[in-house]
Order: C-alpha cells, then sequence, then structure tokens
C-alpha cells in the first residue's frame, strides 16, 4: 500500500472551496493569494496562509491566454493521508505520518528598531521549536512574504534585515550549515498598514532529508559576497525530496542573477530568459541527480507549473510570452505582483509543488 502521496492544484478559490478537487485527498494546506480583503472561502480546518499579492492571471496547459478573471487564487497541497491540525503559538499547522505544512504570520512590533528583523527571528524560532516538538526535523520548502521588501528600515533595506533575522534563528538552532539549507522564496507587498501582517511564512517539511541543489551558473546564496547585505540569504536553488516512492522537485524563487549579479537591468523580457535560463540549468542538476540514482524519469520544463512574482504588472503579457516561446508549449503558470528581493529585478519565477513529483 502507498503512502503520503503529495499533490497540489492552482485553483481560483471559488474551486478550491468545493470538495471536488480534493476528492480521495485531505487538504493539507492551503496558500492563498489576493489583494482582496476576507477571510479564507471555506473553514478547512487545515492551515491557509493568506498571502496579500495581487493577482494577474492564470495561464493553463490548453493554450488558452493569461486569464485575468480570478481575484484571488489557491495554491492547495493535497495528501491521500489523514491529517492532523494543530495551533501553536503564531503557528498553524498540518501533519500526516510523513509531512508537516504550518503557516504563520506576524505584525512588526510597530516603532521597534529592526522591528521586521525581530518578528524574522522569532518566527523562525518559533518554526524550529515547532520542528523539535514534533518531530518532523527537515525542511523541504520555505515560502516568505513580507511587507515592503525593498524599503529601507534603521539604514538597512528591509529584505537585508529580514536575513539578518533569518541568521540569528537559524545560528541559535544549529541549523546554519548548507546541509540544513534547502529551497525558499523572499518577495515583498505593499505596505503593513494594508496587509494584517508584516511577515508571512508557509513550509512544508518532513521526517526525510531532502537533497539540495544548487546551480553551476549561480553562486551559492549562502556564499554571496556582502555588497548583498551583512548576513546572507539561507536558501539553496532547489530540493529533492522522497516521500514514498515519489520524487518532488522544489525549485526556489528565480530570478536573472548570473554568479551573484543581477543581468539586464530595464529589460524584462531579458530577465525573463535569463531566469528560464537558470531554471533549466536547476532542473536539469534535479535530472542528473535523479538519473544518479538509477531513479524515475526526468522532470521536465513542459510538465511543470510556474509561480511567476512580477515586479510592473504591465509586464505580465510579455513575461507570459517569452515563457511560451522558451518552454515550447502552452504553460501552466500563476501570476502575481510582486516585489522582488533586489529593485532591478523585474521578475522571479518558481516551480509550483503542484506540479514536480512523479512517482
Ligand atoms: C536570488 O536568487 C533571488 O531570501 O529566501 C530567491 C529565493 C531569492 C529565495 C530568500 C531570495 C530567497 O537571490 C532572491
Amino acid at each position: 500500500m502507498m503512502r503520503d502521496r503529495l499533490l497540489g492544484r492552482h485553483l481560483p478559490c471559488d474551486d478550491a472551496a468545493s470538495d471536488d478537487v480534493i476528492v480521495g485527498n485531505n487538504r493539507l494546506g492551503t496558500i492563498r493569494f489576493t489583494s482582496a480583503d476576507g477571510m479564507c472561502a471555506w473553514d478547512s480546518g487545515s492551515p491557509c496562509l493568506m498571502v496579500p499579492l495581487p493577482v494577474l492571471g492564470v495561464t493553463q496547459p490548453d493554450g488558452s491566454g493569461v486569464n485575468t478573471n480570478s481575484a484571488a487564487c489557491c495554491e492547495v497541497l493535497l495528501t491521500d493521508s489523514a491529517i492532523h491540525t494543530g495551533q501553536i503559538g503564531d503557528i498553524r499547522y498540518a501533519v500526516t505520518a510523513d509531512l508537516l505544512f504550518a503557516v504563520l504570520t506576524r505584525e512588526e512590533g510597530g516603532d521597534e528598531p529592526a522591528a521586521l528583523q525581530r518578528a524574522t527571528e522569532d518566527a523562525y524560532a518559533q518554526i524550529f521549536a515547532l520542528l523539535s516538538k514534533l518531530d518532523y526535523p527537515h525542511v523541504w520548502r520555505y515560502w516568505n512574504y513580507m511587507a515592503e521588501i525593498n524599503e529601507p528600515a534603521d539604514g538597512l533595506e528591509r529584505y537585508r534585515q529580514f536575513n539578518l533575522g533569518r541568521q540569528a534563528a537559524f545560528d541559535t538552532a544549529g541549523r546554519n550549515l548548507a546541509e540544513h539549507v534547502t529551497a525558499a522564496c523572499a518577495l515583498g507587498f505593499g505596505a503593513p498598514q494594508q496587509s494584517p501582517s508584516a511577515l508571512c511564512v508557509a513550509l512544508l517539511a518532513g521526517k526525510t532529508k531532502p537533497v539540495p541543489i544548487e546551480n553551476p551558473r549561480q553562486l551559492r546564496a549562502m556564499d554571496y559576497p556582502a555588497q548583498y547585505g551583512p548576513r546572507s540569504p539561507l536558501f539553496s536553488r532547489a530540493a529533492l525530496a522522497r516521500l514514498g516512492d515519489q520524487s518532488v522537485l522544489f525549485v526556489s524563487g528565480t530570478a536573472s542573477i548570473v554568479g551573484h549579479e543581477s543581468l539586464h537591468m530595464d529589460d524584462v523580457v531579458a530577465q525573463t530568459r535569463e531566469t528560464l535560463t537558470n531554471i533549466e540549468a536547476i532542473v536539469t542538476e534535479a535530472n542528473r541527480l535523479l538519473s544518479a540514482n538509477s531513479g524515475p524519469p526526468a522532470f521536465n520544463l513542459a510538465d511543470l507549473s510556474y509561480r511567476v512574482y512580477v515586479r510592473h504588472a504591465a509586464d505580465v503579457s510579455q513575461i507570459h510570452a517569452e515563457m511560451v516561446r522558451w518552454i515550447g508549449v502552452p504553460v501552466s503558470a500563476l501570476f502575481l505582483q510582486a516585489d522582488v528581493c533586489r529593485l532591478e529585478l523585474l521578475v522571479e519565477i518558481e516551480i509550483s509543488p503542484a506540479s514536480a513529483y512523479h512517482r
């Protein structure tokens, strides 16, 4: 009997609320994107991270264009196993025998100095305490969203404050080692007063250790030079996890960075192309690893689904067109308006775990 399959779906929220989509499965958790006010459309009992990013559109692999009808879109993670849910401190979580999905939102301490740094350190300390307590030691993927990521605060860009807080928590937990670093993303949304929370984090963790994957075209983010901030970001370009007989690929937020430098200033098409070149290199690394383990068939760009973070909403159709040209077939993608963590970066693309598993 097969255990704990992980599935995912990108859905408009009305569909995600319907039980039709989960037939035979349970909702492990949801990440919901919308700039509109309001609660989750359903009370599923399982954790839902509300991320205040505007939905720009959704494309389906049937080749229809960018559908801009959805004001809200969900990524739902499903499992065929029984789930148990709970809450500890600021964290809501759901677990199966093999998986933990958790979400956490944090306010910032008003006028406190380095408020985001402190909120981040505390958030990650709570996360690591939960992982220890429930005994899901290995994180497979983090999603980080924060208010005003590119704004200065206390003499430092807020993303760099986030990195200080994240590093401090990793240090304290003894996780500041390449072997504990995994796939992640970090994106920004509007001012905190428009949003319920200044920091939103989701994570998926497991009983088994994922294999971190790097990109030969890019410097490891842990090794970025100090020009990008006093403490470096902590993520690998991708991670490959085993779940029963499934291999699950998590590709981090990927941008137009080669080595450690941002390329193609003010050219969103060239940035999209460079980003896709990076994603292709990362997926090639993942496939090399799979075949070294005489594993399942390779991941293929055409079969994956993408989450695309767009700095300027007006660029969405150019980005989509370039993706279709590059990948060669109609793509399945969710386009969101978000601030990328370097001001000069206009687009960041990640692979949704909704698609990146096979047996
Ligand atoms: C980059 O390649 C772009 O801070 O967790 C991508 C993925 C980025 C994750 C993070 C940041 C993070 O450096 C930014």
